[in-house]
């Protein structure tokens, strides 16, 4: 019998590719190595000739790919001395920071806005036992506070202005090309601070060679597709934005953090920006959801909806091999899931052979 090597997590897969020693403890939940699940159905429904890949990142530890940046994030936090972090979040960054820091035996504050973050984010945090403060304002006027009491108090920021975050977040890409052998034609990600989309174009840029194989990886770089919600839209509007508004709450994001970074990202890999309505982010959620069995969290859904846009004008052309990463599971936010699918509430029948016969041959 032979004796697969057990996966322990993104650092120690890609530890010549990240700034940890031989003795620096990792702080893990065997985060990374998620699927990349080639779509089926959709390609043949639009009719178009492209190879779709969903990178699911809501299979990682706490749903969301923020466990990417928050294990190196809290890795360094915890080898640097320090007994507390702190974030400022949407939701799937509190849940991230509370889980890491409870297996590292550190405490976590998070600040997030109050009744606009999904209940299961707003579930794992409360369990992960971290200290919630909720304010009276949104994710940017907490980011702002964040960066002002990190000065007077002794705490971390695992914000993705730390840089750690990117380093450990970047090797989804290594994965993609590792799984691929090349690059995508197409990267299409969702954009809220930006942190994730230059963190992937980082990943590319430094990945030429595959780390298991040592083999030259011929292409390395995608283009780089960055979407956002139409009511939350800097990238597009080519300026910050004071009220963003957006049903997909995890990028209800106005002052993007890692702003110069991501023009950068796009302008380098002869990318663009787009931005999306809630009816479309939901309907292409829907859409994965029912053709393909891939069910994220609507935020998720804007690099489906901006890949399917692009494809249907052409701006993507057949042929073309495209990545979309679901950043977040589905199971995050089942409020909005529910209200999508109001008319195909289940109705309640007799508890009897017939009744269930009937239910079933009548929907047959
Ligand atoms: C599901 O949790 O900013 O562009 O505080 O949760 O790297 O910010 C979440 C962001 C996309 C945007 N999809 O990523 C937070 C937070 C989901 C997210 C984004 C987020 P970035």
């Amino acid at each position: 019998m032979s004796i697969r090597k057990r996966y322990t997590g993104l650092i120690e897969h890609y530890r010549d590719r990240l700034p940890v020693s031989e003795t620096t403890r990792l702080i893990s939940l065997g985060e990374g190595n998620t699927p990349l699940i080639q779509l089926q159905n959709i390609p043949r429904l639009i009719g178009k000739d492209v190879d779709i890949y969903v990178k699911y990142e809501g299979l990682n530890p706490t749903g969301s790919f923020k466990d990417r940046g928050m294990t190196m994030a809290v890795t360094k936090a915890v080898e640097d001395g320090s007994k507390a972090i702190i974030c400022a979040s949407t939701g799937n960054t509190s849940a991230a920071a509370a889980a890491y820091a409870v297996r590292a035996g550190i405490k976590a504050f998070v600040l997030i806005p109050e009744g606009k973050i999904a209940l299961g984010k707003l579930a794992q945090t409360l369990m992960y036992g971290a200290e919630i403060i909720q304010i009276n304002g949104n994710f940017d006027r907490g980011m702002a506070l964040v960066k002002e009491v990190a000065d007077h108090a002794p705490v971390t920021i695992v914000n993705s202005i730390n840089p750690f975050r990117l380093e450990g977040q970047k090797t989804a890409a290594f994965e993609i090309v590792d799984e691929l052998g090349c690059a995508p034609d197409y990267h299409c990600l969702p954009v809220g601070n930006a942190g994730n989309i230059s963190a992937y174009w980082k990943g590319y840029k430094e990945y030429s060679t595959d780390t298991d194989t040592h083999q030259a990886v011929t292409k390395t770089r995608p283009i780089m597709c960055g979407y956002q919600a139409a009511g939350a839209a800097p990238f597009v509007l080519g300026q910050m934005v004071d009220e963003p508004e957006t049903v997909a709450t995890a990028i209800r994001i106005g002052h993007p953090q890692s702003w110069d970074l991501a023009w950068a990202a796009q302008k380098e890999s002869g990318g663009w920006f787009n931005k999306f309505s809630d009816e479309q982010i939901l309907a292409a959620q829907k859409m994965l959801s029912q053709y393909e069995g891939v069910f994220c969290e609507p935020a998720s859904a804007t690099s489906l909806a901006g890949a399917l846009h692009d494809i249907s004008t052409g701006k993507i052309p057949e042929g073309s091999k495209v990545v979309c990463t679901l950043t977040g599971n589905g199971l995050k936010d089942p409020d909005s899931a529910i209200k999508q699918c109001e008319a195909a509430h289940p109705v309640t029948i007799e508890a009897s052979l017939d009744a269930v016969k009937k239910a079933i041959l009548d929907n047959m």
